[in-house]
């Protein structure tokens, strides 16, 4: 009686064990794979911090891959598949990929959500199936260009004797949206549409816009004052770099960019001033964690996430950085 008894009490510890070692053997299989587009950029580094961390907390694991290409991007996918992921979340390095992303996930078993920027098919319309999060980017190039105009109208600028240094990327969705949003705020406000020049960046990043905004500069010696505004923060420190290299510094150049991750929080850092007067802040936190935990929640109770999910941002500059980062979780 007294080892039926010992035994009974072993089986049912046992028995515990076995069911509390299961659930957690069951989320530790949960792999899901975060495939960004440029992963030297902070806001991607940032991206993947808040991944790793809804990771921690719901016990997952989080594989991330840089795919700067086409290439890059197939072979990730693959990858994935391989080491048995259930699902990944995406910045592709070209939206036209939409349609062969599409493909190779379904065809590897992989659940797909895009982040950033959203996959066109081969008509260049948004492919709207695949569930994503990106950026109200319309709404905060509008931003954008209010703080431009605000700036502009505070220094007492006459805006016919200023240039703006318009830095393009048009095959991206996205950075067409923002651009535009911004163009629309300066025309409405008066800004003459013949000074605003475009400086098409070949890439999407600070070196490709300095290249950009350096030709924009060169055509336009008349302008004694400039601003600028682009896609993202990379972008405008590229015109303000080029500006700067002119003699066009913090008096004489207003650039706003969008993001604010490192590269403008150690701008807003220097000692002095620069031309990269500001910039309105986006969520990483809410695209990388986010985004992970839609995925996990699709993986283990079978709920998809909403097909579309546009955050939104808050101007942010020198003097209100650590209170705007805050508000923003960061
Ligand atoms: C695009 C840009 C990034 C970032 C993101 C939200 O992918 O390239 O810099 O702004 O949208």
């Amino acid at each position: 009686m007294k080892t039926l008894a010992k035994l009974l009490t072993c089986c049912a510890i046992s028995g515990a064990g076995f069911l509390s070692l299961q659930t957690t053997s069951y989320a530790e299989d949960v792999k899901i794979g975060f495939v960004v587009k440029q992963p030297e950029e902070p806001w991607f580094q940032d991206e993947w911090r808040f991944a790793d961390q809804a990771a921690k907390e719901k016990n997952f694991t989080v594989v991330k891959i840089g795919a700067e290409n086409g290439e890059k991007v197939m072979s990730a996918i693959d990858n994935l598949a391989s080491q048995q992921a259930q699902g990944l979340v995406i910045c592709v390095p070209d939206v036209k990929l939409g349609p062969a992303v599409v493909a190779k996930s379904t065809a590897d078993h992989l659940k797909l959500m895009t982040v950033d920027d959203q996959l066109v098919d081969g008509k260049g319309n948004p492919i709207s199936a695949v569930p994503h999060m990106g950026i109200s980017a319309h709404e905060i190039g509008k931003q954008v260009g209010q703080a431009i105009v605000d700036e502009i109208k505070k220094r007492g600028w006459n805006m016919e004797d200023v240039g703006a240094i318009r830095v393009t990327y048009e095959q991206l969705p996205t950075a067409h949206d923002r651009v535009t949003g911004a163009t629309e705020v300066l025309l409405a406000a008066g800004f003459p549409k013949a000074n605003i020049i475009d400086a098409p960046q070949a890439k999407t990043d600070t070196e490709n816009a300095f290249n950009a905004a350096n030709i924009a500069l060169t055509k336009n010696p008349k302008f004694q004052k400039w601003v600028s505004f682009g896609l993202n923060d990379e972008a405008v420190l590229g015109a303000v770099r080029a500006a700067e290299g002119r003699g066009f510094g913090a008096d004489k150049m207003i650039g706003v960019g969008i993001g604010g991750a490192q590269s403008a929080i150690n701008e807003f850092n220097k000692p002095n001033p620069t031309g990269f007067f500001g910039t309105v802040l986006i969520s990483p936190k809410r695209h990388g964690y986010e985004t992970s935990l839609l995925m996990y929640n699709w993986i283990t109770q079978n709920q998809e996430p909403p097909k579309l999910t546009l955050t939104s941002g808050k101007l942010m500059n020198r003097d209100n950085l650590k209170e705007i980062r805050q508000e923003f979780g960061l």
